[in-house]
């Protein structure tokens, strides 16, 4: 007979989802008996960092990533990561442990009595197996509904008794070698009409979107552009949790701001909008004005459907961004237009004392290496960091597009977890690094050699440039005296050390960036939002 948690070990590795984030508990504990040598759990200390670690590690690996929760309790602690997985596009298998079957319909201890329920807003699919012998080809579906356009969580509660029941060996087999292949392309005659209307634009724009990483489209984004000399924008930064183009290439033109009329603002004088691997857009805050510039059409390529339907205004495409590049480079010839100004290089002023985000990002951007990879959650130094280092690999930059704090630092985790040669810099306020504290013990436990770098203003200073555009006086709660971020991630066991001035941060992060532990690396700066 195979068992129910042989038959789910064997279809995890048929994935290659032999690496499961967790935090666990008694109604868990019968899923990770006998755990298989050829696993690894990696263990959180609360369940909103076993997530986002999940997510780093999903997206870095663009393999569908397992993060185990605790039944309800566990599952509402990492509800706001999932919130952050699902804007991420990211391929979460997320399972909860439940009370045995013959307990739940009174309610025993644990039960999570609506459990498919609760997370259903921030999933694609949540479902409890009606019978044990269900449970491999519920994980199975759900794999592959992680893994389908648009990628997202997709959650299973598994009843603790049911892991050692029999499985269903007629139904295994055919869950082992189903394969199901994600990618849709686009329609050949639609791609030629877009191919047409690029070329008779005659100040056409490409906006590059975070999908465009994540479907491994970068080089023919970078073609696009090239063939048709498209200036680029990165979609505005609050939903642009990756990149979607090389910064330092001379065709970029910047980050676009979020909001509705600085938006059109900035793209007066377009006539074809091309938006690729974005939503349409992700604005925040309402600052409003016309949706488009006069005279403008837009075009969008997404996978996710939702994002072709919700979208206020323009056309879409529905396809896998990466096909749908490759189809167009091949199908649009080579313009004629002239090349626009490439943006000016990044100055940082001179050193103050304390330092500004500004001059902390260009040092950072002295020491970073070609194949670094950055872990961004410092709200308001998000634009001078994206400034100062235009980051120009692909799979280069992660941050939280559903805007969630306590993404950043248990996600540097998962991605250092999926790329070990590469090096990982995770840029922190003082005050994101509070929401997923206790990852600094995962860190240290599992040796994560994570750069962490702590910008610390002694304030949400991001929410107090809030308050100004909002008109906000008199608001409490926005100063944050006195937090040692430095000492916490000492008692966790990451080395850290608090440096002031330029040069001991340019030697402190080149240190930490070379070192094969991890390091953190606090410094106090000026406060208020850094834009450039
Ligand atoms: C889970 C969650 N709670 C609260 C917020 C609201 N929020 C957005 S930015 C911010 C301040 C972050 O402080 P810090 O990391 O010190 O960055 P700074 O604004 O000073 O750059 C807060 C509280 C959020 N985005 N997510």
């Amino acid at each position: 007979m195979t068992t129910v948690r042989e038959a789910a070990f064997e279809l995890f590795r048929e994935h290659g989802m032999t690496t499961i984030f967790g935090n666990p508990g008694s109604t868990e504990l019968p899923m990770l008996a006998e755990f298989p040598d050829d696993f690894r759990y990696v263990l959180g200390l609360h369940e909103g960092v076993a997530v986002a670690m999940a997510d780093g590690y999903a997206q870095a690996s663009g393999r569908p990533a397992h993060v185990n929760l605790h039944t309800a309790p566990g599952v509402g602690n990492g509800m706001g990561a999932i919130f952050n997985a699902q804007a991420n596009h990211s391929p979460l298998l997320v399972t909860a442990g439940q009370q045995v079957r013959a307990q739940m319909t009174m309610q025993a201890n644990l039960t999570n009595r609506d459990a498919a329920r609760v997370v259903h807003p921030f999933v694609k699919w949540s479902y409890e197996p009606p019978r044990a012998a269900d449970v491999p080809q519920a994980l199975a579906r759900a794999i592959h509904t992680a893994a389908l356009a648009p990628k997202g969580p997709a959650f299973v509660s598994l009843p603790m008794d049911d892991w050692t029941a029999e499985a269903d060996d007629a139904g295994l087999s055919q869950v082992r070698a189903r394969k199901v292949e994600p990618r849709t392309g686009p329609d050949p005659e639609t791609i030629a009409s877009l191919a047409k209307r690029l070329e008779d634009a005659a100040n056409p724009v490409l906006v590059a979107g975070p999908d465009i990483d994540a479907s491994g489209g970068w080089d023919d984004a970078v073609a696009l552009a090239e063939r048709q000399r498209l200036p680029v924008f990165a979609s505005p930064a609050p939903g642009g949790g990756r990149l979607g183009f090389p910064e330092a290439h001379p065709l970029f033109q910047g980050v676009l701001p979020p909001a509705i009329g600085p938006l059109a603002e900035t793209l007066k004088g377009r006539d074809l909008i091309l938006v690729v691997g974005s939503s349409v857009f992700p604005y925040y805050p309402y600052i409003p004005g016309p949706l488009l510039p006069d005279g403008a059409e837009l075009v969008a390529i997404t996978s996710d459907p939702d994002e072709a339907a919700r979208a206020p205004m323009g056309d879409v495409i529905v396809s896998d961004p990466a096909l749908a590049l490759r189809a167009l480079v091949a199908e649009v010839g080579e313009a004629n237009r002239a090349e626009p100004d490439p943006l000016p290089d990044p100055s940082a002023g001179d050193e103050t004392d304390p330092l500004t985000p500004t001059m902390v990002h260009n040092t950072l951007g002295r020491v970073f290496p070609d194949d670094g990879i950055v872990v961004l959650e410092s709200p308001s130094s998000t634009p001078a960091l994206r400034n100062q280092l235009r980051l120009s690999a692909p799979g280069s930059y992660y941050f939280a597009a559903g805007g969630g704090l306590g993404f950043g630092l248990p996600a540097a985790i998962g991605v250092q977890l999926a790329q070990p040669d590469r090096p990982v810099v995770c840029v922190l306020g003082e005050g994101s690094a509070q929401y997923a504290i206790t990852g600094f013990w995962t860190a240290a436990a599992y040796d994560v050699p994570v750069t962490f770098l702590i910008l610390r203003n002694e304030e949400y200073a991001i929410l107090k440039w809030f308050a100004d555009i909002e008109e906000v006086t008199g608001a409490p709660g926005l100063d944050l005296p006195a937090l040692e971020v430095a000492q916490v991630a000492a008692a966790y066991g990451v080395s850290a050390q608090a440096v002031s001035r330029r040069d001991e941060l340019h030697s402190a992060l080149e240190a930490a960036i070379a070192s094969e532990k991890p390091e953190l690396v606090e410094v106090p700066v000026t406060p208020g939002m850094a834009l450039f």
